[in-house]
């Protein structure tokens, strides 16, 4: 039997034990990767509100908010709060949302996503781009601001602790000093920076059913902060197709082969798996299957009951 799986690791919850003085806002469950290219948009974030919790965050996301104000909630606004805190940023109530944060000596928000590596396989280099986006300019006169990317596969990594690798070109600053102080547009093209994927290759493969967090930190420049966001995030481990549907270790005709020739025939759920799965499966729901085979298999199986 598979130990439990790493889908029910709250990563939050172990941050607010961590570190007392963190607080984590936390989609509940890391998002399962199954392989493939992801996306996020962040264009479902709330167009309003000040008190917006983690629950209305895409899949795996998360904020956590360092500093005496440091709480776990978020706004949404369109840069003209330079109060410290975490934000959906965006025009109006435009849905083409950003998710970002204004930095101050008493709110520090680090942002970031957790997955768990659900292929099958162990995950050797992974791509990772967005856009950076500036949403307001705090002071012409002060530093460059800054969110500093880097990432975990530190199985007890949390957002806020655990052990993790600087990528630098991935790192965002403010594109734009030279505006007055005050709120930006962040969709125009001066404010700012387009990063295509960055092939990144941990120092050893992340095996299945480990995480792997990303973050941006934050930096906390003397006066007023920029407000700085994260939009059109893409992540691609490519990761092999691999057949083992039942993750027992070998692909056999007799479990695996039936499997698959049923889902070819459009069965779906039991109906698949029933007196199929092979001696030692670890994984024995056809849900998840198809997630990969879908994913990394160029299949098109019906996820089904
Ligand atoms: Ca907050
Ligand atoms: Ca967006
Ligand atoms: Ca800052
Ligand atoms: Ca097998």
């Amino acid at each position: 039997m598979k130990e439990p799986p790493l889908q029910l690791f709250t990563w939050g919850l172990t941050a607010i034990l961590a570190v007392a003085a963190m607080t984590s806002a936390h989609a509940q469950l890391c998002r399962q990767y199954y392989g493939g290219r992801i996306t996020e948009n962040f264009n479902a974030l709330p167009v309003s509100g000040t008190t917006n919790t983690a629950a209305t965050l895409p899949s795996g996301w998360g904020f956590s908010e360092a500093g005496s104000s440091g709480n776990l909630t978020y706004s949404a606004s369109d840069g003209a709060s330079s109060s410290g805190q975490t934000y959906s940023f965006g025009t109006g109530t435009s849905t083409d949302r950003a998710f970002g944060e204004v930095t101050s000596t008493t709110v520090q928000s680090t942002l970031g996503i957790c997955l768990v590596n659900a292929t099958g396989s162990p995950i050797v280099r992974f791509a990772v781009g967005y856009t950076g986006e500036q949403w307001r300019l705090g002071d012409p006169a002060a530093a460059v601001d800054k969110l500093e990317f880097q990432y975990s596969k530190d199985p007890g990594a949390t957002l806020s602790s655990g052990i993790y690798i600087n990528v630098d070109a991935l790192d965002f600053s403010s594109p734009n000093k030279a505006a007055v102080a005050g709120p930006l547009n962040g969709n125009s093209a001066t404010n700012r920076t387009v990063f295509p994927p960055v092939l990144i290759e941990p120092s050893a493969p992340i095996p299945h059913g480990q995480i792997l967090f990303m973050r941006w930190l934050p930096v906390l420049i003397a006066g007023n902060n920029d407000g700085l966001a994260i939009d059109d995030w893409s992540f691609d481990a490519g990761t092999p197709c691999n057949l083992d549907l039942d993750l027992n270790g070998h692909i056999d005709p007799l479990t695996d082969g039936v499997m698959l020739m049923r889902a070819m025939l459009g069965l779906t759920g039991t109906a698949v798996t029933n007196n199929a799965l092979g001696d030692g499966a670890t994984r024995t729901d056809w849900t998840e299957m198809a997630f990969h085979l879908n994913a990394a298999c160029s299949t098109n199986f019906s996820i089904g009951p």
